[in-house]
């Protein structure tokens, strides 16, 4: 099933993080993401997670996002290729740190694609162009997976949505979470069981479903009175880490 997880690959938070890419030009304090991530990697072991930490990387203002260079499918890993100049040299870094976990590694070398673009749900992948993934890397990674056995399906990451999986998240077999703008995807409505968010309630659909766990960001009223009936929630706040317009997923990297 696709949130039964035994590991997860995390990297500690780097001061430079207040100079991260951020659309509203916000600048994170570094002692507060240090306590959101502490509070995130909690959450991680409790939900049952073997953490492999990695060391921080002041070279790389976004490098505790390390869901965006790498993506894993089975005992696989596959190193993208992250668009934006800033981020692009993690993959070199995080590769070398990382494949000794895995079987055995691949590469995505022509077009760019991040993780946060790329949706698991069982043995399928939904992958979102976005302004950081493009036609080429993403049919590069289907090459990719499709020879792991995977399918592949390529849609498009609504506009002003930094990732496809910013506004979205898979929470149980064939059950995805959306917010209002991803729940008009026409592949998403027909292919799976959509539980919409309200307008205002968008950061909360970037959760994290981690074995009989559900890591629900703070503060979103409505979602967690929807969720909460079914799941076992685990609140974290990230209103630190959303200044840099990422969320829960996007700080780990799990199988
Ligand atoms: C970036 O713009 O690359 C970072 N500030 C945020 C990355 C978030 N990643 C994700 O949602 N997968």
């Amino acid at each position: 099933m696709s949130h039964n997880f035994k590991n997860a690959i995390i990297r500690k938070p780097n001061k430079s993080i207040q100079n991260g890419l951020s659309s509203q030009n916000l600048h994170p304090q570094y002692t507060i993401i240090l306590k959101e991530h502490s509070n995130y990697i909690k959450a991680l072991k409790y939900a049952g997670l073997k953490i492999n930490s990695l060391e921080p990387l002041e070279e790389y203002p976004d490098s505790i996002f390390v869901e965006d260079p790498a993506l894993t499918y089975q005992s696989n890993i596959i190193i993208l290729n992250p668009h934006d100049i800033s981020r692009n040299g993690e993959k070199d870094i995080i590769k070398n740190e990382i494949k000794h976990l895995f079987d055995n590694i691949f590469y995505v070398e022509s077009g760019f694609i991040e993780g946060g673009d790329i949706l698991n749900i069982n043995n399928h992948f939904i992958i979102g162009l976005s302004e950081r993934t493009n036609k080429l890397g993403a049919e590069n990674l289907l090459l990719i997976l499709k020879k792991l056995g995977a399918t592949v399906e390529i849609c498009k990451t609504p506009n002003d949505i930094l990732h496809f999986k910013s506004e979205c998240s898979v929470i149980d077999d064939e059950v995805i979470l959306v917010s209002y703008k991803m729940a008009k995807l026409d592949y998403l409505k027909s292919h799976y069981n959509l539980i919409e968010l309200p307008i205002g309630e968008e950061g909360a659909s970037n959760s994290l479903r981690i074995n009989d766990k559900l890591l629900l960001p703070d503060g979103f009223v409505r979602a967690e009175e929807i969720l909460s009936k079914k799941y076992n929630i685990i609140k974290l706040k990230v209103d630190e880490i959303s200044k840099v317009d990422a969320g829960l997923s996007c700080m780990s990297l799990r199988w």
